[in-house]
């Protein structure tokens, strides 16, 4: 991947006409969120997530084919072929959840956690990659690639970095993520927080600040690929039928803490009764039925496909066998910005504000983003 196809997606595009450039780092909180504010468009994580400053209209991030070669199974399990609904099987989704549909799966191996620090450290030591986060964006590159006469953005914005979780002191309105998320330089997956955080320690933390070209790059390198969609919800429901979470029905704050969300009032107060305010160590709560950590809370985790709102309604009326998503992204909140679809809901996930933790909770984020909140892990089809 060269460098100016990771920088494509930094292109704000009609984003920028809209607000103007942001005149400081603070000004560019949460990217685009400030527009879609003034545009009148409730932005939430039930909806959607804060994309980097310039979002883009063209991504050469496409569907992944797993590379031939040997393929280590070490840390993975294997989901057996199947048939099942793929959807919300109550009435607790978003449009795009609907309607649930019949899917057969082949068989695939599947990692057992979202990849590690520790995983994603040797990927990097073996390639000498280098992380979107970490990559300054150049505006001549980015000129060739963006409608004549769209701005420059601002130097303060041009920066590498990322978005960081940044809670406020005080309950804030839950459709404003810029409340939450800013847009910090320094920001990559050594520095998940900004530049004054690091991971030593944290070996067997999920790798986050990672772009979907980020996280497509380490599954080429380890002979894997992405999960499709398709792929993450079967192996997300543990074998089980039409229930809304890996364990079954149980409430996510009843019982026994079963993932990493968040609990108290978001995103000011967090009672950490599941044991964690931000992310946790892969493997701290029970595997589903198919033995599967963390399927949802902790973090989001990138899928191959791109995102459509009305995939499901394309797909349903028969069998579908081995869905891998649409040709092209289409989310008719950002139209023109291409989306990757993310599953599984993070640490920030809280009943009251996005439930990304159910099984079926569909979300969606530009490929050329990283958040703190957002990782993946791999599948294979041998
Ligand atoms: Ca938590």
């Amino acid at each position: 991947m060269d460098q100016s196809t990771k920088l494509l997606g930094l292109l704000t595009l009609a984003l920028w006409g809209c607000q103007g450039a942001p005149t400081s780092g603070a000004a560019a909180r949460a990217g685009d969120t400030a527009v879609r504010a003034a545009q009148g468009k409730a932005l939430s994580c039930a909806s959607n997530l804060p994309a980097r400053p310039v979002a883009t209209t063209a991504v050469a991030a496409t569907m992944q084919v797993e590379p031939p070669g040997h393929v280590s199974h070490t840390g993975m399990l294997l989901i057996p072929a199947g048939t099942y609904l793929m959807g919300a099987a109550d009435q607790d989704g978003r449009p795009d959840e609907y309607p649930a549909h019949a899917v057969r799966l082949d068989s695939f191996w599947i990692d057992a956690t979202e990849v590690t620090n520790a995983e994603f450290r040797k990927f990097v030591e073996a390639t000498h990659y280098v992380t979107t986060a970490e990559i300054k964006p150049d505006w001549n590159e980015l000129q060739k690639q963006v409608p004549p006469g769209t701005p420059k953005p601002p130097d303060s914005v041009l920066v590498a970095g990322s978005l960081v979780f940044t809670p406020p002191d005080h309950a804030v309105p839950l459709d404003d993520v810029s409340q939450w998320w800013t847009w910090t330089k320094g920001a990559n997956w050594k520095h998940p927080g900004g530049p004054r955080t690091d991971i030593k320690g944290k070996d067997n933390y999920p790798v986050v600040q990672v772009s979907w070209e980020d996280a497509a790059a380490y599954a080429r390198w380890a002979g894997k690929r992405l999960p499709t969609e398709a792929e993450w919800e079967y192996a997300a429901r543990g074998g089980l039928k039409g229930q809304p979470f890996p364990w079954g029905r149980e409430d996510v704050s009843t019982g026994k803490p079963k993932a990493n969300t968040w609990q108290g009032h978001f995103p000011n107060l967090n009672t950490r009764w599941d044991g964690f305010y931000g992310l946790s160590p892969v493997g701290r709560f029970a595997p589903n039925g198919y033995g599967l950590f963390d399927m949802v809370g902790n973090v989001w985790e990138w899928c191959s496909d791109w995102y459509d709102e009305g995939t499901y309604a394309a797909e349903a009326g028969s069998i579908v066998v081995n869905p891998r998503g649409p040709a092209t992204g289409n989310d008719p909140m950002e139209p023109g910005v291409p989306k990757k679809v993310v599953r599984g809901g993070s640490f920030l996930c809280n009943a009251t504000y996005c439930k990304g933790y159910r099984v079926s909770s569909r979300m969606k984020t530009s490929p050329d983003t990283g958040l703190e909140h957002t990782g993946f892990r791999c599948v294979s089809s041998r």
